[in-house]
């Protein structure tokens, strides 16, 4: 494979997709290497099969808001790779969502799960909904407009949604309740659903946690503790929230959080009281992080991210490309020696080259933030055996599965100066898997 041709021709198939090709091309120029010692792959062409999707569906949404008007969206499915298990992803709900958002996060996706360890394709969905103002009432309306479209094309043994940015326990919870019906079945469909109707313990934990486990298996490689270190963290929605959590039960601690208006820095450090204020705030009353500020008398920047803070590590968990080149350069000159991703693709191509030149610590999401899928995963065989697993057997798991994940980067992304470059191992750790089931399974 060339990887600059694919890309090109990647590019002029579909073009106005920046965020899908810039997905691709990193993992292109990370796996490049490995794919050309074996020949047999390309006979088949395997990279094209591996970067355009299997399918991608894609409906209007019609739905009445609260004042009686017919309000319409856009609803997808992009069905990416099934190769080592049914389609498995989240669904995002933001006005920003477009075809190509998604087709990197399902792209991504497909690598992340594979890492996992656990048998799961890759997919993702959304909308340009944006729950942001909307009622209750409007959110379980469009939740179930959404639905009366998508069920046909899902299923516990075909394709398992969860929730994403905009898509939490309320919304799958609501689309649960409209694909059960129309269904007539009660099935592990969706994950992430309400503990009880199927729910596993520890999924709203899962990520931020995650993220934060295999942050302490990089700072192990260099024997530092996280106690008492400074951390930026992005974002306050359901990443950002258990990431701060699983921080102050470690004893680091937590000075900046943000939302898509501004961040607060809190030099005192967000305590356990501050971050129940932030979930209610965030998830009952669905306020702004400003109001945090207001209540607490610290600083709040509009308009900004927090990456000019001063700081030991860095927690994106907002959004992507929400580092730049020139954040990473002011991370790295504050003294940020890691940065581990709770977001998707949040640092651009030109903030990885920073942290990779400074030889920081540097996992990107597909590494870092498997863990919100892994229990995922971990909820569909509860779902499948009837049972439910305890909160500390499904923490374990956890735990486990981000030391495997970690491991497997060390195996693939070790450089001869002793790096470890994460961007690589994750690549191609998640990639040979996918491709040798490709392989066996023939021309399909
Ligand atoms: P939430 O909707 O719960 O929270 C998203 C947070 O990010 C909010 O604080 C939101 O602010 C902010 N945000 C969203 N879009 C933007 C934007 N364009 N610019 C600035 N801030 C923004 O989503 P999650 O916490 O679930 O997801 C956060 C990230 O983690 C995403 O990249 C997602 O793909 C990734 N992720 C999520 C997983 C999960 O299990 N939920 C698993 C793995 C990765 P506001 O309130 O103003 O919208
Ligand atoms: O990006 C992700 O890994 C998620 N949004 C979680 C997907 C899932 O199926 O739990």
């Amino acid at each position: 494979m060339n990887a600059a041709k694919v890309l090109e021709d990647l590019k002029r198939r579909f073009p106005n997709e920046p965020e899908y090709h810039q997905a691709v091309e990193e993992v292109l120029g990370t796996i490049e290497e490995e794919y050309n010692k074996h020949p047999e792959f390309d006979k088949v062409n395997l990279i094209e099969r591996l970067c355009i999707p299997d399918r991608v569906y894609q409906f209007r949404v019609t739905w009445m808001d609260d004042k009686g008007n017919i309000q319409t969206n856009m609803g997808y499915r992009v069905q990416h790779n099934n190769a080592i298990g049914p389609y498995k992803g989240g669904i995002r709900f933001h006005s920003s969502v477009n075809l190509g958002i998604l087709k990197f996060l399902a792209f991504e996706q497909t690598f992340k799960n594979s890492l996992t360890t656990l048998p799961m394709g890759g997919g993702k969905g959304g909308s340009d909904f944006s729950p942001r103002g909307k009622s209750n009432a409007e959110v379980m309306r469009f939740c179930q407009a959404f639905m009366l479209e998508l069920w046909r094309h899902i299923g516990p043994e075909t394709d398992v949604p969860a929730g994403d940015i905009g898509v939490g326990g309320r919304e799958v919870g609501y689309m649960f309740g409209m694909y059960k019906k129309l269904t007539r079945e009660f099935s592990g469909v969706l994950t992430g659903k309400g503990r009880e109707f199927g729910g596993s313990l520890i999924r709203p934990e899962a990520t931020g946690y995650g993220n934060i486990y295999f942050l302490l298996e990089m700072l192990k490689t260099r024997n530092i503790d996280i106690k008492g270190k400074t951390c930026l963290v992005s974002g306050s929605g359901n990443v950002a929230q258990y990431t701060v959590e699983k921080l102050i039960q470690l004893g680091a601690k937590v000075v900046t959080m943000s939302d898509s208006d501004g961040y607060i820095y809190d030099p005192d450090g967000i305590d356990r009281e501050k971050l129940d204020y932030i979930m209610e705030l965030k998830n009952l009353y669905r306020g702004r992080i400003r109001e945090y500020a207001e209540k607490y008398g610290c600083k709040y920047v509009a308009g900004a991210r927090p990456w000019n803070e001063k700081a030991d590590i860095a927690l994106p968990s907002a959004t992507q490309n929400e580092i730049n080149g020139d954040d990473a350069k002011a991370l790295v000159a504050n003294g940020v020696f890691a940065v581990s991703e709770g977001a998707n693709m949040p640092s651009t191509p030109e903030a990885i080259r920073v942290f990779q030149d400074a030889k920081i610590l540097y996992a990107p999401g597909k590494a870092a933030n498997a863990g919100g899928v892994s229990v995922s995963g971990l909820e569909m065989t509860q779902n499948s055996i009837k049972l439910s697993w305890s909160q500390e057997e499904v923490d374990e798991k956890l735990k486990s599965i981000m030391k495997n994940i970690h491991e497997a980067c060390v195996k693939y992304g070790t450089e001869p100066d002793g790096y470890i470059n994460y961007v690589k191992g994750a690549n191609v750790a998640g990639f040979m898997k996918v491709a040798n089931a490709m392989m066996a399974q023939g021309i399909v």
